[in-house]
């Protein structure tokens, strides 16, 4: 089954976020696979965004994701990376549609309270980079069936 690194970034924890966001994606049909509220290490973070390296916003956006604790995710479910993406809303919230996460509490690109993976390649990455095989439960829920 598919699987999507999922993130509630520092202002997300910060707007006690984490239990709605949490909830959107059990509502929706997904199955978490692994939690946990860390701080993240400016190594990892830059590791994390190594594709924006070279972008003007590469600093903020390195500092504002280390600057408070965040909640790492992994949701589990048939096309889970492209359906929580669309669950997230644009990158840009003034673009994203309410309805959305982003569209529903975000203003300003720079704290767009989500992260999620864009593609397997991303997930499987930002999986390993986050979660040890430890930390992630394998099993089955009941309702899987009904999904
Ligand atoms: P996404 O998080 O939707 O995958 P991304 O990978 O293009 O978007 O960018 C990573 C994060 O960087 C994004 O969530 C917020 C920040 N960011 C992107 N574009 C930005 C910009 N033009 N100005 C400031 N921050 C930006
Ligand atoms: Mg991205």
């Amino acid at each position: 089954m598919e699987k999507s690194f999922i993130m509630v970034k520092p202002d997300g924890v910060q707007r006690n976020l984490v239990g709605e966001i949490v909830q959107r994606f059990e509502k929706k049909g997904f199955t978490l696979a692994a939690g946990k509220l860390m701080t993240i290490p400016r190594e990892l973070a830059e590791e994390h965004y190594g594709e924006h390296k070279d972008k003007p916003f590469f600093e903020n956006l390195v500092s504002f994701i280390t600057s408070g604790p965040v909640f790492a995710m992994i949701w589990e479910g048939e096309d889970v990376i492209k359906t929580a993406r669309k669950m997230m809303g644009a990158t840009n919230p003034a673009e994203a549609e309410p309805g959305t996460i982003r569209g529903d509490y975000a203003v300003q690109v720079s704290m767009n309270v989500i992260h999620g993976s864009d593609s397997s390649e991303s997930a499987q990455r930002e999986i390993n980079l986050f979660f040890n095989e430890k930390e992630q439960v394998d099993y089955q829920k009941t309702m899987t069936d009904w999904v």
